[in-house]
């Protein structure tokens, strides 16, 4: 593990969850990206807190990954 660079966190509306399996699909999709820490996926409120090394990824890579497992990020 090397350093942890700058934490940004932000939150993702995603479209086409509908059960918590979509819900566990959606997370680790996000969690497989390189760069990203942590993942809260809210299948209530469609969306998907996510804390990431700044320079190491982004949220276009983030919503790569989610479209890559099947849903469709805002
Ligand atoms: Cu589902």
């Amino acid at each position: 593990m090397g350093e942890v660079g700058f934490l940004a966190e932000e939150t993702l509306k995603i479209e086409g969850m509908a059960c918590d399996h979509c819900v566990i699909r959606v997370g680790r999709a996000i969690a497989s990206v390189k760069g990203v820490i942590e993942v809260d996926v809210n299948l209530k409120r469609k969306e998907a807190v996510v804390n990431f090394e700044e320079s190491r990824t982004d949220m276009e890579k983030i919503k790569a990954a989610v479209r890559e497992a099947g849903y469709k990020p805002l």
